[in-house]
């Protein structure tokens, strides 16, 4: 391939995706991250937790699981109802809430080499940035995989797509891999592809790349399987508040807050400051975990949990976001509010499928004093069909 052709493509799309950013070089950060690399992969390091003073705060997360013998009932029940972070062996290699099945296509066609030749994929445009107005920034597969190869960026580009479904060729990718039965019960599955917010990722991260810290979206929940590679990731209880889980104060106006500064600076700054700070109220409880997630784990993030992601290798997954009848209270709250329509939908349909959890909804409702926008005009609705009924009657 020509030089020319993927780099005029990739430095379009870094252009749009940081325009005020100049030289994606400037931290120097490939010869920075060896040495991070390192320390990280020393074996007492592939799962460390960080706890200053909180006795009562579990050590044992995220919890290490493996689909060759884990049932879904176990998962449900002891894991994501306690909403206890999870890392789950053995999925793409075929197993399942403890029986074998077919290994996911994905391990042999997700392979890097294999990608480059894929004749459906190589060609389709994916997601790597998003411009200023919030429009897409998309390069061809094969041109991205050129740039991974042979880049020296601080925090390069990332493959983040969630619109593969909906392209002829590249919607294959929703064959490569199964949603494993422990994530399969989607009580957003009741509104409309179009109505539902993005929830599947096809993911291709190059060294360094990754995801800053964040909570995922209208109260879901995650599960997010390496397919090649290794990933680097830290997570922080709920209850730490934003600010902390930020580095707010520690990091200088002129540093970068990627996710490759964050692990390799900022990180080791909020554990400082929480342990110098152990006794102020704001620090009380804090905690962080950090672990390594191999080629064939997956981990799960429950609902409210804060995560960051680091690609230390470079690397091939999926990810999806849901809303279960064990995360439900929590994806209420906040869909009722933040999606009015949405969640209106969702309460219809759930009255019909799962009448506990309408119920539920309904309850919740009623204990917050939340009156629902749609339920409001339902209700007008019915009673103006109502008012002329009465009128039709009252006139013939
Ligand atoms: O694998 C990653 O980079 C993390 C993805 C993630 O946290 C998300 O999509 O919300
Ligand atoms: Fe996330």
């Amino acid at each position: 391939m020509t030089t020319e052709n993927w780099n005029k493509s990739i430095d379009e799309a870094k252009r749009l995706h940081r325009p005020s950013l100049r030289n994606w070089e400037v931290d120097g950060m490939v010869e920075k991250f060896p040495r991070y690399l390192e320390s990280v992969t020393e074996e007492r390091r592939h799962y460390e937790h960080f706890i200053p003073s909180d006795e009562n705060a579990p050590v044992d997360i995220p919890a290490i699981l493996d689909a060759r013998t884990l049932t879904k009932e176990d998962f449900f029940e002891h894991y994501e109802a306690k909403e206890i972070p999870c890392v789950i062996k053995s999925i793409p290699e075929g197993y399942d809430s403890a029986e074998k099945t077919e290994p996911w296509p994905a391990v042999t066609s997700w392979d890097l080499e294999a990608l480059t030749k894929d004749e459906e994929l190589r060609n389709r445009r994916l997601k790597c940035g998003e411009d200023d107005d919030g429009h897409k920034v998309k390069v061809r597969l094969k041109y991205f995989l050129e740039y991974l190869r042979n880049n020296n960026d601080d925090s390069p580009l990332y493959i983040f797509d969630s619109n593969f479904d909906e392209d002829k060729y590249a919607k294959r990718i929703l064959t490569d891999y199964q949603v494993p039965s422990y994530f399969r019960d989607d009580l957003f599955r009741f509104v409309s592809e179009s109505r539902r917010p993005p929830y599947r990722w096809f993911l291709v991260g190059p060294k360094r790349s990754g995801t800053t810290v964040h909570i995922d979206p209208l109260g879901t929940s995650a599960w997010n399987t390496l397919i090649h590679g290794q990933k680097r990731w830290v997570l922080f209880p709920p209850h730490v508040p934003k600010r902390i889980v930020k580095g707010k104060g520690l990091i200088a106006s002129n540093e970068d807050d990627e996710a490759v500064h964050y692990f390799t600076f900022i990180l080791d700054r909020i554990k400082q400051k929480a342990a110098a700070c152990q006794h102020m109220d704001e620090y009380r409880g804090f905690a962080c975990y950090e672990f390594t997630q191999n080629s064939g784990e997956t981990v799960f993030i429950p609902s409210g949990w804060w995560h960051a992601v680091l690609n230390l290798t470079d690397t091939v997954g999926v990810t999806q976001n849901f809303c279960s009848p064990r995360n439900f209270d929590r994806v209420w709250i906040e869909t009722r509010s933040g999606r009015k329509r949405m969640a209106w939908k969702l309460l219809r349909k759930l009255e019909e499928e799962y009448p506990y959890l309408a119920e539920r909804a309904r309850a919740m409702n009623t204990r917050d004093q939340f009156q629902m926008k749609y339920e409001i005009l339902a209700n007008q609705q019915k009673e103006e069909e109502h008012h002329w009924k009465r009128k039709v009657q009252r006139t013939v």
